[in-house]
């Protein structure tokens, strides 16, 4: 294959002002792992018959949709979207009255780094959690259900990029931020950056049983731009890696002036100690939050060297290691945690910044890896060998290498400019070999032409032996990651179980009713295949009449016990929408601010008679 790859220099500006050309770097790689063997075509790979399924889920980030998309691996077909920060007319999301609440007005949300819930450094299935880095928020999304459960805004930050990753039983997600601001987001002169601003990282707990996040804690770190981070595993569990960048604390024209000092850092902490520290007592309040000072209450946290403005950094499966990628410097950077913690032991220090010690580089550096040719390393994935594979942004390639040798395997190209990409079971203490899944930032001349812009494109790619890219599928913005974890560790739920303490359910036909109280009426009502019963005794069950300026709550139950059969609720013109999933119950609750006749109605499609659920909602006019 001869593409050229034209290196689009806003994207790295001015910084590598050249074209590649695979075609060039082909003779490069030396593969040590012997040619697939296979004769099955890349087509067969992919294909999962009909009636078959796939073997693993692809859960990717929807980035600025706000949502996550849901995949099935290997056929790479789309299987849902989960809404998350924004608004979804779809399932009516953001509508009804739990998830409006939830999505506290906001209609928008950049949804970047999904993390997956472990436990003892294995992903288990239940929960997978995520940050908003438009909004500075947080979720859970249930995988029982497939469904947001919580979301939390962090107080004290903003954009929450460097997230989020878990810790090995999910102790703690972390999520430090991209923004520096000062405490509080109040106003303060750009002037008074050093001083003033911070970028703060937040510990969040989540509850699993009543799936509610928490803020535990916070550190206000020093005014830097946190990028990506990882937990420890196995023998480094107790620690947690990030990077930085803009260390120069510039406040202007980033793109320059952040790239000024040879040097950013790696932020290395002990949340144990952190932890420990907040239980004596050694933190300040600040907004309502127990904020730890570093230049105060010192210990637990440390700065390494490293090559200038970094990207990712990932903890190899076995927890021995950390991985930088520099963007700007063309290198990876092992470091070690064991050479870290004895660093830390022996106060192994080069220096401080902003109170917090720094590890002599030499001291903790393991080795610099820099594969001929290979331009703007961001991310590094493992296989079941411990093997490293870090996407090329610049050189539209992934790299297939050794951590412990710094020997380059192999490599592929990948159409275009990978960011992330995603390996089977990639972030726990065992990945799955097999698949990696480059999730590249632009299509160009993949796809029919939709305009001047294109969707983004993930490649899967098969690892078992010399890496071959099997399919490239486009994607809706943004996969700045995505997590890939074994089909049979999720147990979905097929209808929701009968919650006979919810007051709000009805379950038996003759109990659905319209009570009124002062001016707000409440409806318990019901969604069956094919009609709605909204009051059983009335002359029209399908009816609800109000007077202009109630104030209404639409409480509607699902009874069809059977799967699939999802029942909506939408009335017309008043810019209203729910959905009832198998024997689900959500409330709509609004002002029937205007009179008139609304035909209200069923939005999917369920039954034969499907258009024949629909009903009245009027609305009485103010005398
Ligand atoms: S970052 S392309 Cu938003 Cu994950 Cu590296
Ligand atoms: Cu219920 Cu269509």
């Amino acid at each position: 294959m001869k593409k050229w790859i034209p290196i689009a220099s806003g994207l790295v500006a001015g910084f590598v002002a050249a074209t590649i050309s695979f075609a060039d770097l082909s003779s490069s790689p030396k593969t040590t792992e012997a040619a697939n063997s296979s004769t099955k075509s890349n087509a067969e790979k992919v294909y999962v018959p009909f009636g078959q399924k796939d073997d693993y889920y692809l859960i990717d980030s929807g980035g600025h949709s706000g949502q996550l998309f849901v995949y099935g691996v290997p056929s790479m077909r789309e299987i849902r979207t989960i809404p998350v920060f924004s608004p979804d007319s779809a399932t009516g999301y953001g509508f009804d009255s739990r998830t409006k609440k939830m999505l506290g007005g906001y209609t928008w949300g950049d949804l970047h780094h999904p993390a997956l819930s472990e436990t003892n450094g294995d992903y288990d299935g239940k929960f997978l959690f995520a940050t908003d880095v438009g909004n500075s928020r947080a979720a859970a999304v249930d995988l029982k259900t497939w469904t947001t459960r919580d979301i939390i805004k962090v107080p004290n930050t903003a954009g929450p990029h460097c997230a989020a990753f878990v810790t090995e039983n999910t102790e703690y997600m972390f999520l430090p931020t991209r923004f520096a601001v000062p405490l509080g987001q109040k106003y303060e002169s750009l002037d008074e950056y050093h001083s003033k601003y911070r970028g703060v990282m937040s510990a969040v707990t989540f509850d699993q049983n009543k799936e509610k996040l928490n803020i535990a804690y916070q550190v206000a770190l020093p005014p830097w731009s946190y990028d990506l981070s990882d937990a420890g595993k196995k023998s480094s569990k107790d620690w947690a890696v990030l990077t930085t960048y803009n260390t120069e604390e510039s406040t202007t024209t980033m793109e320059i002036n952040a790239s000024q000092a040879d040097r950013d850092y790696i932020v290395l902490f002990n949340w144990k100690e952190l932890a420990k520290m907040v239980k004596e007592g050694k933190y300040t309040d600040v907004n309502g939050q127990k904020m730890i000072f570093p230049e105060k209450q010192k210990g637990g946290i440390y700065l390494i060297p490293v090559a200038k403005s970094p990207h990712g950094v990932d903890v190899t499966p076995d927890g021995k290691y950390f991985i930088a990628s520099g963007k700007l410097a063309p290198a990876m950077t092992v470091f070690s945690f064991e050479k870290a913690f004895k660093a830390v032991e022996n106060k192994d220090f080069s220096g401080e910044r902003n109170g917090i010690p720094i590890l002599n580089y030499k001291s903790v550096m393991e080795r610099e890896v820099n594969p001929e040719n290979a331009l703007g390393p961001l991310h590094t994935q493992f296989d079941n060998k411990g093997m490293a594979y870090t996407t090329m942004f610049i050189s539209s390639e992934i790299v297939k290498w050794n951590p412990k040798t710094g020997e380059t395997l192999d490599r592929v190209p990948v159409q275009y400019s990978p960011g992330h990409s995603v390996a089977a079971e990639g972030d726990t203490v065992a990945p799955d070999g097999k698949w990696l899944v480059a999730l590249n930032k632009l299509a160009k001349d993949n796809f029919l032409s939709v305009g001047p812009s294109h969707p983004e494109t993930m490649q899967l790619i098969d690892i078992s032996g010399k890496m071959n890219v099997v399919d490239t599928v486009p994607v809706n913005p943004e996969p700045h990651y995505a997590q890939m974890i074994k089909a049979d560790k999720i147990k979905s739920i097929n209808v929701y179980p009968k919650d006979t303490k919810n007051p709000d359910a009805v379950y038996k036909k003759s109990d659905a009713r319209i009570v009124r109280k002062g001016n707000e009426v409440h409806v318990y009502g019901i969604a069956m295949r094919s009609r709605f019963i909204f009051d059983a005794k009335a002359k029209r069950p399908d009816v609800i009449e109000v007077n202009q300026g109630d104030h209404v709550f639409i409480h509607l139950t699902d009874i069809d016990f059977d799967e699939d059969i999802t029942h909506g609720f939408a009335i017309n013109d008043y810019n209203l929408n729910m959905e009832v999933q198998p024997g689900e119950t959500n409330t709509l609750e609004f002002t029937a601010d205007k009179a008139g006749t609304f035909p209200l109605y069923c939005t999917n499609f369920c039954s034969a008679l499907h258009q024949e659920m629909n009903g009245y909602f009027l609305v009485k006019p103010k005398k």
